[in-house]
This record gives structure tokens, sequence and C-alpha cells, in this order.
């Protein structure tokens, strides 16, 4: 299926994660030269009023208030899902059972079985050129595919380990309300697949290996919230009422994962990690050396050459902002930073380029499986003593 020249896009869903996609769909084709220019030419939410206001300020050129509206159209080509988890998979595979190429937020689903349809849906749609994406953003900041590079290219030899957290801290406030993050049946969980799923997935593209089997403890730190009485903005919403309800979510997610050929790794996502807001970090070691990124100064890489003699040996910090860094090209000149938004330009050149050549864009609806397996094994081993589950 060839995509227009100027195929149309329909954003379902207009919050935090709608604002950043936005951003990416509005800038991408301004700064990259992308085979097709994609228009932002829908927006759905469920109040018409909340939809219209974001489609005003966003730049998106029609709204309406029924997903199925989006997939009904003709002259709609791509879906772009920034809901909660609930409701993924429904409208994801419903868009490519209508022919539709679909950006699908992460976790890919709120179950192992909702994603094993959704990469069913996948793969049934790619046999006929329609594509899925997956929007695991973070692999598309430059630092992080520099390190997926690097890695692949030999820098630091054969890898021994693997240790990743993702850190913040705006549960800490027992007055947070009861937002939809921390709601099971909306979000399926907590700090692990808001989080969490990041660093699996992550690791899981720098190393080129895949997460084998996992032992791990979920907990949850604040056990009951108020009800939120306003609707929810930026991460949680603003106020809560006088009604508390339960907390049906971990805040705390820590696991010791096996990756294939046995290496071993140590992931820890929280919500209270007190003082760190959004401290997304991974060190990769291995026999020649070591690669460490974290998110708050993600300019940067730190690499360790231990084939150096040793009184030359040390982390050195790279600035990844040459034009021969990945993406960095199409920005500023060197040593002019790029920040969080960038990576979702990043996300829709890829996505385009991908369906333009008749390419499956990663990472893939089967990726997001494989995430989901690994969220599921650490609930699993978390309810059965941190016994040892495959993934
Ligand atoms: C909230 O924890 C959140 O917005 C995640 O949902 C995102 O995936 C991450 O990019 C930043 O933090």
């Amino acid at each position: 299926m060839s995509l227009p020249q100027s195929p149309r896009v329909a954003m379902i869903g207009y919050g935090f994660m709608g604002a950043a996609h936005s951003q990416g769909w509005r800038v991408a084709p301004r700064f990259f030269d992308l085979p097709a220019k994609p228009q932002m030419q829908l927006l759905v939410g469920r109040s018409s009023t909340g939809v219209a206001d974001a489609a005003e300020r966003w730049g998106w050129a029609e709204t309406a208030t029924d997903w199925r509206e989006a997939i009904s159209r003709d002259d709609i080509d791509i879906i772009d899902i920034v809901t909660p988890g609930d409701s993924h998979a429904e409208i994801a595979i419903a868009a490519l059972d209508a022919g539709k190429h679909v950006l699908c937020e992460k976790p890919l689903a709120n179950t192992v079985e909702e994603a094993e349809a959704m990469a069913a849906a996948a793969e049934r749609a790619a046999a006929k050129g329609v594509y899925a994406m997956l929007g695991h953003t973070y692999r598309r900041v430059p630092a992080v595919t520099f390190a997926r590079d690097l890695i692949a290219a030999g820098k630091i030899g054969d890898i021994h380990q693997v240790r990743a957290s993702y850190l913040q801290d705006w549960l800490i406030d027992p007055e947070v309300p009861l937002a939809w993050r921390l709601q099971k049946e909306h979000a399926g969980s907590g700090a692990l697949g808001d989080i969490g799923a990041h660093i699996i997935d992550l690791t899981q593209f720098v190393t080129g290996l895949l997460i084998e089997s996992v032992s791990g403890t979920v907990e949850t730190i604040i056990k009951k919230r108020p009800i939120l009485t306003d609707h929810a903005s930026g991460l949680a919403g603003n106020k809560g009422g006088e009604e508390f309800g339960d907390v049906t979510v971990d805040d705390i997610a820590l696991f010791t994962a096996r990756f294939e050929g046995g290496k071993l790794g140590t992931f820890e996502a929280t919500r209270f990690s007190t003082g760190r807001k959004n401290a997304l970090r991974f060190e990769i070691s291995g026999s020649k050396g070591a690669i460490s990124f974290d998110l708050e100064d993600l300019n940067s890489l730190e690499y360790y050459d231990a084939t150096l003699p040793a009184e030359e040996q040390g982390f050195t910090k790279i600035l990844v902002t040459e034009p021969g860094h990945p993406y960095v090209s199409a920005w500023w000149p060197a040593g002019h930073m790029l920040g969080y938004e960038h990576a979702f330009s990043h996300q829709v050149k890829d996505l385009i380029e991908a369906i333009a050549a008749d390419q499956q864009p990663t990472p893939t609806f089967a990726d997001g499986l494989k995430v989901q397996q690994v969220l599921a094994a650490v609930e699993a081993s978390s309810a059965n003593g941190s016994a040892w589950t495959q993934a």
C-alpha cells in the first residue's frame, strides 16, 4: 500500500503524550526532508470542548469525539494512539484491520493477551503493506541511538552486565490524586509498565539481547489517594477531593533479569526516588569498555575505553551534537542542544520514511509484546516470592 504525498493523520487522545506527539507531527516535516508530508487532520477526544481547545492550540484541522469516526473516514491514512493503555488494543486492531497505519504509545497494552492480539493484527496488516509502530520514543534520543551504534560496532566488546533505572518522584506527595496512571484497569500497572517498559525496551535495543527470565518485587507505598475532582492534566491532574480510593498499581518495581546468553541485568523503576524527576539511566559494561546514559543529561553519552593504557582510562563524556551523530544534522550547529521533544520528531521521521519505503518501522508490535511478557513475568515473580520466571 503506498503512502499519499500528504498522508492525513488522526490522533486519538490529547493529554501529555498528545502534546508531545503533536510537536513531533508539526515539526518533523519542517526539519527533515520527508518522502511524504503528514497533515495534522483530525484530533479525537471524548470532551468536545477539551478536544477543540487542544486542536486549536496544537494545530489540528478538525476534531471528533469518537475514535470510530477517524477509522471509518477514507481520507485518514495514519492513526496515532495516545490514550491510556486500556483502549490501545481495541483502537489499534480496528485501525489496522481498516487499512490504517498505526503509531501507538507504550506500553503496547495492559495485558499479554491484548498485546498478542495487537501483534497478530500488525502482522496481518504488514502482509498488506499497512504498518504498526510502537512509541518507545527514547530509542530516538540521539545519544541512545548512538550508544546502540557503538555497541553494535563492538566498541565495548562482549557485554558482561546491564544496569538500568528509571527514577521519578512525582508520587511522594500523598495529596497527588488517583489519576488513571494509578488505576490498574486503565494503566495495566504502575511504575513497572509506565517507565519500567522504557528501560526494558532500551536495554534490549542497545544491547541487541532479549530478556529471557526475571526475578522481581513490586510495591505500592501509598495505598489510598484522593479521588480526582478535575480532569487529568499533566501526569496526575491537579485536585483531589475529600474522598479516597485505592491505588491498584505499583509505585516501585525492582527486578533482576537474565538476557540471552545468560547475561545479568538489574532494573529499577520507581516514582518514589525523591529528587529524581525523569532520570532514565543505563550502563552497559563490556569486555573492552562501558557506555553510560542519563536522560537528565540527554545530549551526552559516557564512554569508557578499557583498551587504552591504564593511565589514560576514564569515562569520557561525548557531546552527542555533531552533525555525524544520529538525527542531529537536521537541527542546529554542533553544541546547540536538543531536548525531550526532539525524539518525537525523530519518531515521526522514521515512521514516515519506513512506510513510504514499504518497510516495517521499529519498534514493532512484536517488540511491544516481548516487553509486555517481561512486565507480566515481573508481576508473576513478585506474586510468587520473587521466584525466577520465564519472560
Ligand atoms: C510518566 O511517568 C511519563 O510521562 C511516561 O508515561 C512517559 O512514557 C515518559 O516519557 C515520561 O514519564
